[in-house]
Parts: structure tokens; C-alpha cells; sequence
């Protein structure tokens, strides 16, 4: 199995390699017609058009292995379409400030603050060395938004990070995983990537069994430890379970609250399979959840201040708290 990031990402369906201008127009062509079945607004469906061909112009530009798909999805029993652009160029080195509409407007990113502008959800997924994956979506009527983003980059002078993340959407719910693999390098990354995998692998199923999953799926590897979070939509009700140091935070007008984890690894090794506990919380309206690995120094935390742009507060954390001797990674999720 290969740990590459790229492969997770465009799992399943009907892919577009993106090789020149008629993919482009291909991806656009998707969309309309996506949206048309799924009943999107005229104006709706064709910002979500020209978002789909300014990441896949994007990817014909600046990226390697440019990969877009459009699928139809569901939130809360309303139909929209989600165009995926994944791709393993360099990962864009500055998000933000792409999503800003600053630094060179030519480079790896440019597409980005199109997308934003132009569809109703961005998932952002930037991995330094290994690409770029960004989701963006639209509903035939307006639903409570909820958008993902994370930010990794590996220990300095590592090619692949030990860290990994994964998230998987249903109509109801969003699933997320942060996963760290012991030590660093490739096999540190070979054990995170099966569990991430693992962990996501049932959305709909209880997280104990998908720890369970998990720690089967390790069996071999170093082994690695988790947070996994099932948020609840419509309600902000959050499951948890945490197995050694991966932080989980939740961010609010009520402050900071951090989710109590146990200790242990999945490792697959019968005498480290833990009783997992599941922890509920609740996310409170445009709260901000994190999930951080231990290359994030315990200073990082949510603002004060609502979070604007997901992917601008993971790299902040990333810059300001990660630290040299370790991958850093940060899942950032905002609802409202
Ligand atoms: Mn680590």
C-alpha cells in the first residue's frame, strides 16, 4: 500500500487527469451538469463552474499529476454537487496568502481565492512536499456551513511527514482523524497513513470499533497514536476518542476546551489494545474544533477572535508552535 497522500485523496469514482484546456472545460461541462440534476440555482451552479475550472486551470499550471472529480452530495437531505482538485505538486506554501489574493499571483494557489469566493464550502487540505487537495461545494438551498482544512509539513529535512490526517463526510456528520506515527520519516508515515485509513474507512460506524479497525490495520507498523471525532451537523454534538498526544481543542466565546485523552498506540500488538473511552462534547455556534499533533508546542491553541479562513489559522498554528525536531500537523474545523 502506498502512503502517498494523493492516492487517499482521489479513492473511488471517475477521475479527470488534467492535462490541457479541453480538461478544463471538461471539469466546467461536470459541473453543469451535476448541478442541473441536483437541482442548483442558475447562479449557484455556474459560480461552482467557473470555481471548477479555476482550480483545474490551477492545476494545468502550476501542479504535477492534477487530478479533479465532481461528485453529487447531500447535507441535511439537500442535494449539491462537490468538485475534488487533488494533486502531488509541492503543496501551495502560503494558503493564506493565496486565499488573500496575495503573493505571485501565477504561483501554485492562484485558483484558490476563486474557489473561495465562488463556491459555498472550501476543504482545504495542504501537505509541504506532498500537494494540495481542495474540495469546494454547493447546495440547492442554503444549509449550516462546515468547512475542514489542514496543514502539514514534515520534520525539517524529512521528504514525507509522520503525521497524517483523513476525514470523510456523510449527510449528517463529518469524521475526522489526526494520526502520529511513532518517530519520523517514511516509516513513521506507513504507520499513520493504514490508520488514518482505517479510521475513516465506516463513517457511520462507532468510533470504538473504528479504533478497533485501526488497530488491526497496524499490525506491522511502528504503530501510532490518534484523536478521532465524529461531529454532528445539525446539532454541533461531538464524539471523541483520543489515544495518547494528539491534541483536541475546542474553540468558542466560552474559551478553550481541551478533550481528555488515554493513553495508548495502535500498534496492532494484542497487549497495547486498549478499553477505548468515548468522550461527547458539544461545539458551540461558529466554534472552531483543532486537532494538533504533538509537533505543535501545548502554547497553540484556538483566537480569541472568530476564525475567518480554516486553512489560515492551521498554517498559522503550524508556523507559530510547530516545533524543529518534529512533523507538525493541523486540522482546523469551523462551523456557521
Ligand atoms: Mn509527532
Amino acid at each position: 500500500m502506498g502512503a502517498a497522500v494523493i492516492e487517499r485523496w482521489t479513492a473511488g469514482g471517475d477521475w479527470l487527469e488534467v492535462l490541457d484546456r479541453a480538461s478544463v472545460s471538461q471539469a466546467r461541462e461536470l459541473v453543469r451538469r451535476l448541478g442541473a440534476e441536483a437541482g442548483l440555482a442558475e447562479v449557484t451552479l455556474e459560480s461552482l463552474a467557473t470555481a471548477a475550472s479555476e482550480l483545474a486551470q490551477n492545476q494545468l499550471d502550476h501542479a504535477r499529476a492534477g487530478r479533479v472529480a465532481v461528485r453529487p452530495v447531500t447535507r441535511g437531505g439537500v442535494a449539491g454537487v462537490e468538485v475534488i482538485a487533488a494533486d502531488a505538486g509541492p503543496g501551495v506554501a502560503d494558503p493564506a496568502g493565496a486565499l488573500a489574493g496575495r503573493g505571485p499571483a501565477s504561483g501554485l494557489g492562484a485558483g484558490l481565492a476563486g474557489a473561495r469566493r465562488l463556491a459555498q464550502e472550501l476543504d482545504l487540505d495542504v501537505r509541504a512536499g506532498e500537494g494540495t487537495c481542495a474540495r469546494a461545494r454547493a447546495f440547492a438551498r442554503p444549509v449550516p456551513r462546515s468547512e475542514v482544512a489542514t496543514f502539514g509539513r514534515p520534520f525539517p529535512g524529512e521528504r514525507l511527514s509522520g503525521d497524517d490526517a483523513a476525514f470523510v463526510r456523510t449527510d449528517d456528520a463529518l469524521l475526522v482523524a489526526v494520526v502520529d506515527g511513532l518517530g519520523h520519516g517514511p516509516e513513521a508515515r506507513a504507520a499513520s497513513a493504514v490508520v488514518a485509513d482505517a479510521l475513516v474507512s465506516a463513517p457511520d460506524a462507532a468510533l470504538p470499533d473504528l479504533v478497533a479497525r485501526a488497530h488491526a490495520a497496524a499490525e506491522g507498523t511502528r504503530g501510532a497514536v490518534i484523536a478521532l471525532v465524529r461531529l454532528h451537523l445539525a446539532t454541533r454534538a461531538i464524539e471523541h476518542v483520543g489515544l495518547g498526544d494528539v491534541r483536541v481543542l475546542l474553540g468558542g466565546p466560552g474559551g478553550t476546551q481541551a478533550l481528555p485523552a488515554q493513553p495508548g498506540l495502535l500498534s496492532g500488538r494484542a497487549h497495547e489494545r486498549a478499553r477505548v473511552r468515548s468522550n461527547a462534547a458539544a461545539l458551540s455556534p461558529h466554534g472552531v474544533l483543532l486537532l494538533l499533533s504533538d509537533g505543535l508546542k501545548s502554547a497553540a491553541g484556538p483566537p480569541s477572535a472568530p476564525v475567518a479562513e480554516p486553512i489560515a489559522l492551521a498554517q498559522d498554528l503550524v508556523a507559530r508552535f510547530g516545533r524543529d525536531t518534529d512533523d507538525a500537523l493541523a486540522l482546523v474545523v469551523r462551523t456557521g
